[in-house]
């Protein structure tokens, strides 16, 4: 997978990407990641980037000829119909379709060649998100001053999804959101720190005892934490009677 991240602060980017399973996936040879600085495909004197809103309103907007010149300079298109198969342009910004560990695993299973615009808070022209970019994502319900920190952790949620980027190669489908859940909670030693225990059926060592306690106490971390996810996540009978349970433990806590 080649990421190409067009940005105005080319030099934020100096070390995110030189630890963990990025640094890796770029070391064998998985990933490369390429840093654009976007006035690099400006021509006037002040190399200027953007200018002010038609309409008028407060703040500044990011000018479409730069970001077309570099997209058609890294993909040969300057048109989302005409980019070479397997290529998407993401323009991150706060309007775009939410980033979820789905369309994470779609990038990572159908492009080779990410191009990531990343825009500013006040604003990219429009013409950007009708006619460049394949793809308008935010990577949450707040607001950032510029995409830059939303590039970082695209990059890491598609990386560590590549064939190859894990050290195990089944702990992606067993994490949080895989699976519709939260993931469980861990422990390791020691089995009492300050007073507090890990939970004894995990030292227990009972196989099927510790799965049992891993479903439900990831159902109850959902429950506490994300209860909206359990309206659409894959659930058994067993889990619902477990949910019945927690409710009952929860109240009485
Ligand atoms: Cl992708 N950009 C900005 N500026 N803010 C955001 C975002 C992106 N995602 C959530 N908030």
């Amino acid at each position: 997978m080649r990421f190409d991240i067009i940005t105005i602060f080319p030099g934020f980017f100096a070390s995110v990407f030189e630890y963990g399973i990025v640094k890796r996936a770029q070391a064998a040879g998985l990933v490369e990641i390429h840093l654009h600085d976007l006035r690099r495909w400006t021509s006037d004197r002040h190399r200027t980037v953007d200018d002010r809103p038609f309409g008028g309103g407060d703040g500044m907007v990011l000018k479409p000829e730069p970001i077309f010149a570099a997209v058609e300079e890294l993909t040969g298109a300057g048109r989302r119909t005409d980019l070479p198969a397997r290529t998407r342009v993401v323009l991150l910004s706060p309007q775009g379709k939410p980033l979820t560990q789905a369309l994470a695993a779609e990038l990572a299973a159908s492009a080779n060649r990410l191009v990531v615009i990343c825009g500013r808070y006040e604003g990219v022209d429009e013409r950007v998100a009708e006619a460049l970019a394949t793809d308008e994502v935010s990577i949450g319900d707040y607001v950032l001053s510029g995409g830059e920190p939303a590039a970082v952790v695209l990059v890491d949620a598609v990386v560590r999804l590549l064939p190859g980027a894990l050290g195990s190669a089944t702990s992606a489908a067993h994490e949080s959101f895989a699976a519709g859940v939260l993931d469980c909670p861990h422990y390791t030693r020691p089995a009492e720190f300050r007073g507090l225990r890990v939970p004894e059926v995990l030292v227990s060592g009972h196989h099927a005892r510790v799965a049992a306690w891993r479903r439900k106490e990831a159902l109850r971390k959902t429950w506490r934490n994300r209860p909206d996810l359990l309206e659409r996540a894959p659930l058994s009978d067993e889990d619902r009677r477990l949910l019945e349970e927690i409710r009952r433990e929860e109240q009485s806590a």
